[in-house]
């Protein structure tokens, strides 16, 4: 059984619980309790992931870390969600990239400094990062005006990668979707009709906390 470490406002944890449910994969979620600075202290470092983030995937003693990893991981091993060609898998790659560096990595920041940070964000701050935000998302909105899913036609792990904080409520990021980026919240709907789909808040460990700022 696949052991998960993470925590429910994670949504780079949610990213690799949605896979394995629509893989129907059995696994057991580790509470990682990252709002009280676990991931920063030395022995979780020395222990669990020495770049200090979740999620990590154990499968038996192999331990992974970085959703982009544990996706592709779990992808080829089962054989699905990966693409079906050598052009479709570079593809998914590309995807993955784009994901980690200017459409998670911005988006989570936003939210977390939103909704989770000891204090107020800072103004000149949050509107660097919604610029930097609207940019990519509208990279992704233009991608999805000719297709259903953003590689092929069928759902990827460039899906689940990309989706991965979009289901949570909008008031904790402050950023809004619907009424701005149509090709994305009709994506949405389709990737919330896929098996294994579900709230993030319902089916990962810890204490929903309200939105701070
Ligand atoms: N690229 C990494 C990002 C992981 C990540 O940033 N995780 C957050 C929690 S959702 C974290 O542990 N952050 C700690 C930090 O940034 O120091 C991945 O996709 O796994």
């Amino acid at each position: 059984m696949y052991r998960l470490h993470g925590f429910c406002q994670s949504g780079n944890t949610f990213k690799v619980a949605f896979l394995l449910r629509a893989l129907n994969q059995p696994w057991q979620p580790q509470f990682v309790d990252f709002m009280n600075g676990v991931t920063r202290t030395g022995e979780w470092r020395d222990t669990t992931n020495e770049m200090g983030e979740v999620p990590v995937l154990d499968d038996g003693e192999r331990r992974l870390t970085q959703s982009g990893v544990i996706l592709s991981y779990l992808a080829s091993k089962h054989g699905a969600y990966g693409g079906r060609s050598e052009d479709e898998r570079l593809e998914v790659l590309r995807w993955l990239l784009f994901d980690n560096h200017k459409f998670t990595s911005y988006f989570a920041t936003y939210r977390f400094m939103k909704a989770f940070a000891p204090a107020a964000p800072d103004a000149a701050v949050m509107a660097w990062l919604r610029g930097r935000l609207d940019n990519s998302f509208g990279v992704v909105d233009k991608h999805l005006a000719q297709r259903s899913f953003m590689v092929g036609g069928e759902p990827t792990i460039a899906d689940i990668s990309l989706c991965g904080y979009l289901f949570y409520p909008a008031a904790e990021s402050g950023y809004e979707i619907a009424g701005r980026f149509s090709n994305i919240e009709t994506w949405l709907d389709r990737l919330r009709a896929l098996p294994g789909w579900a709230n993030p808040y319902d089916i990962l460990p810890g204490d929903y906390i309200a939105p701070r700022w």
